[in-house]
């Protein structure tokens, strides 16, 4: 044991010895790390009990997934369409009713708890996009199935957060963000977005579109060293620092794009559990007032979940030719150049210039360059000569 730490990082550290199973190990390392004070002194210490935790977390999360995968294929659902969308709230607050008035399924609609009990995928149509909802059984406290539905959320491409306006909201709310924030899913989006791809071999390679701010490309692959992965892919999107780095890696936590969808806003006391909601919110997530029962902002929710996703129509069209009938589904900043690579090889290599209508241009048939940015809704030409 080192010399040089506090009494109270000592008694934790032969706490962590005596933790018999992991998430217990995992709970007081969390607290062991934060009671080491941060000086040269503890780094050695600090960057292995770091790089402990990490192996623990990837260990508890490996097991999970094989209990999952065992006990019930039943709550893997295939993704299907432009995107997935896991609805999650408690027992009756309307989540398979909302699904029934949004999508093709037909899942049973009883006032009795607990009606649904494994996820029901339906497909949802957005002028001409499909986008899949998928219903997940209810989160409560001690649920069965929670930590299989909260695989099925991390494993979404965004959430609906349903909350019931008959009965107390702010309660639903706080345990639905609870339950995700255990889960290490956020709601908040982050300043930058970071994706590791795993590789057998090749070290550590950093693929940046901004600036590291605090640190240099060295400390970065230090850190993931000091994690335990030697080879990946690191593609950062924005300006990082090190700690950004370390929440994802170390603390695996990954962003969700959420809406909360208020349910029953056709019932009296709706309203004002509305409001309720709203204070709390203050416009930090978007919520929508909606009734599965009187269709009230179905069309609103739809694009809301369309929007939620981060994706784009691009209608292609050939030189004199229609305009295609059916979009290309492309994340949002997808470039001209992007979409001339994915029509044809040919296309992208003698690419000379492409004509625009939409919203990305100020006039109709707008000559545009290779990195013109796209939107919602444009039709692109592209032109080799
Ligand atoms: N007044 C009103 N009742 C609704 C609305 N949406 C759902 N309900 C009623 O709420 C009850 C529960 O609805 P479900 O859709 O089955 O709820 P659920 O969240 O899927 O519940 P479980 O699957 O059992 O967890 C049913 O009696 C529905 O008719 C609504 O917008 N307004
Ligand atoms: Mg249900």
């Amino acid at each position: 044991m080192p010399a040089n730490l506090p009494p109270r990082a000592r008694a934790l550290l032969r706490e962590y010895q005596d933790a018999r199973t992991i998430p217990e190990k995992i709970r007081v390392l969390e607290q062991l790390i934060s009671a080491i004070p941060t000086h040269k002194g503890t780094e050695n210490i600090r960057k292995q009990l770091r790089r402990r935790l990490a192996e623990l977390r990837r260990e508890l999360e490996e097991r999970k997934r094989k209990r999952v995968k065992s006990s019930s294929g039943k709550f893997a659902i295939k993704k299907e369409g432009a995107g997935q969308v896991v609805i999650l709230g408690d027992t009756k607050s309307g989540k398979s009713s909302l699904l029934a008035s949004l999508t093709n399924a037909k899942p049973k609609i009883s006032d009795a708890p607990f009606t649904t009990k494994i996820p029901i995928p339906g497909m949802m149509i957005y002028e001409d996009v499909q986008i899949q909802l998928v219903e997940a059984p209810a989160l409560f406290p001690q649920a069965p199935w929670l930590s299989q539905v909260l695989s099925l959320a991390r494993n979404a491409d965004a959430l609906i957060l349903l909350i019931d306006l008959k009965r107390d909201p702010i309660g639903q709310l706080k345990f639905l963000v609870e339950c995700l924030r255990d889960a290490r899913i956020s709601l908040k989006k982050p300043r930058v977005k970071i994706d590791i791809e795993r590789r057998s071999s090749g070290g550590i390679q950093v693929l940046s579109t901004g600036v590291f701010i605090d640190c240099s490309l060295d400390d970065i692959k230090k850190l993931f060293r000091d994690y335990g992965i030697n080879n990946a892919i690191v593609r950062i999107w924005g300006d990082v620092t090190l700690k950004d780095l370390e929440d994802y890696v170390g603390l695996n936590i990954i962003y969700k794009p959420s809406i909360i969808v208020a349910n029953k806003y056709d019932c009296e006391v709706a309203e004002k559990n509305y409001l309720k909601l709203r204070s709390l919110l203050e416009d930090k997530v978007k919520i929508i007032p909606f009734s599965a029962k009187s269709k009230l902002n179905d069309n609103l929710l739809r694009r809301e979940i369309f929007n939620l996703l981060g994706i784009i129509r691009v209608y292609t069209k050939e030189v004199n030719g229609p305009i295609a009938e059916k979009p290309l589904v492309v994340p949002y900043g997808t470039r001209v150049i992007d979409i001339a690579k994915m029509i044809h090889s040919r296309l992208y290599k003698e690419f000379k210039y492409a004509r625009v209508w939409g919203d990305s241009v100020k006039f109709d048939g707008q000559k545009v360059g290779r990195n013109h940015v796209l939107h919602d809704g444009d039709v692109v030409e592209i032109r080799t000569k």
